[in-house]
């Protein structure tokens, strides 16, 4: 059987969304696009699939059986309670939504319709290195986790007026989440120390260096630079009782020249997590095709932005901000059983 996809949003990541669905991954096929920029949906589209004038009518359509939301995070909610009334399993890159009424709206809306339809774009989940990392912790032979240092740094960011928004709501969710994954906890509590300015971006609030306080008591520290230059550099290590577990320095070819030896890093997100992304979208469109959602939840995506917005309140503070969350729904404990008949 082959899937029937629409996506939502054809910029970057939409891009090469459409690229890896088209080109890499089997079982699927791009029936339609939208875009705000009709324009740019239309040069993005896969031959044969059609442009749709609007969200709305893309995720009604008959034609189209699963949605990927790739359009701004503000645009995310709309968007994502329309394939909900729908019924459509959909992806939806993160941030799920950007403020805690919003991912309210969603968890609500999903678990009224009794099963599991929306996987949120946590890729750091798939990649082979943090799964390998997640099963030594899991494992329990180097005892209960303390301490998680989470590295994130980005080369650049486009020009424009960058104050913590853009760096704790959009970039941060990606730590939040791996560290809840990671120490199978919850986030309770967030400080965040701005060190001295990086001249890097003139306008840029950066780097952020945020303290993530988790329920059973162990501590994340999470370096946020956005605009550090060399390269795109995410790195982990977990402490534990008795022992340390780390991401390894990802393989690349050793270069030996008159300046040296050295060993190029990844320029961007796309580079980075290639083949987490395609597993990503391989899981989902096995969930998809059975009319449902397995991967990170609109539970997982509710924490993040609480994690944002907390940090995004303790720049503010300069103090330690709680996180309370509602109970959590059973329905997110098992997220398999509620398949569709
Ligand atoms: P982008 O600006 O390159 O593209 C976004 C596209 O969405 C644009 O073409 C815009 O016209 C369109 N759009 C915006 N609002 C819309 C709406 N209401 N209806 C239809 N189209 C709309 O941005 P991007 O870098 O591709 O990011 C898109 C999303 O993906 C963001 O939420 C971002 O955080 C996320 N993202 C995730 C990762 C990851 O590693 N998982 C990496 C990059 C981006
Ligand atoms: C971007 O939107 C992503 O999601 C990347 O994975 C992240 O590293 C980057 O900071 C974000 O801007």
């Amino acid at each position: 059987m082959t899937l029937k996809v629409g996506v939502i949003g054809t910029g970057m990541i939409g891009q090469d969304h459409i690229r890896r669905l088209t080109r890499v991954l089997a079982g699927v096929e791009i029936v339609g696009v939208s875009d705000l920029d009709r324009k740019r949906a239309a040069g993005a589209a896969p031959e044969g699939a059609r442009v749709f004038d609007t969200p709305q009518s893309l995720i009604h359509s008959d034609a189209v059986q699963a949605v990927v939301i790739c359009s701004w995070g503000p645009a995310h909610e709309e968007q994502l309670l329309e394939c909900i009334a729908a019924s459509k399993p959909t992806f939806c890159e993160k941030p799920m939504v950007t403020s805690e009424a919003a991912a309210l709206r969603v968890i609500e809306a999903e678990v009224a319709g009794g099963r599991r339809l929306v996987q949120v774009g946590f890729m750091r989940r798939f990649d082979a290195d943090y799964r390998r990392l997640k099963t030594v912790i899991d494992g329990g032979s180097l005892g209960a986790p303390l301490m998680f240092h989470s590295a994130h740094r980005n080369a650049s960011v486009p020009p424009g007026l960058y104050t913590s928004e853009m760096p704790l709501n959009d970039t941060l969710v990606h730590d939040a989440d791996i560290s809840r994954w990671l120490l199978s906890d919850e986030i309770v509590g967030v400080e965040v120390r701005l060190p001295r300015r990086s001249r890097q971006g003139s306008d840029l609030r950066d780097p952020h260096f945020v303290l993530l306080h988790m329920a059973h008591g162990a501590i994340v520290d999470v370096e946020i630079s956005v605009n550090i230059g060399y390269g795109y550099d995410i790195r982990g290590e977990v402490s534990c009782e008795q022992g340390v577990a780390a991401l390894p320095n990802r393989p690349a070819t050793v270069v030996s020249d008159v300046n040296g030896v050295r060993q190029s890093i990844p320029a961007d997100w796309r580079e980075r997590f290639i083949e987490a992304y395609d597993q990503e979208f391989r899981e989902w469109i096995a969930a998809a095709s059975a009319g449902t959602a397995t991967g990170p939840t609109a539970w997982d995506g509710y924490a993040a932005t609480l994690t944002a917005d907390a940090a995004l309140r303790a720049v503010a503070s300069g103090g330690y901000e709680r996180i309370e969350m509602i109970d959590k729904p059973g329905f997110y404990d098992t997220p398999q059983a509620l398949a569709a008949e």
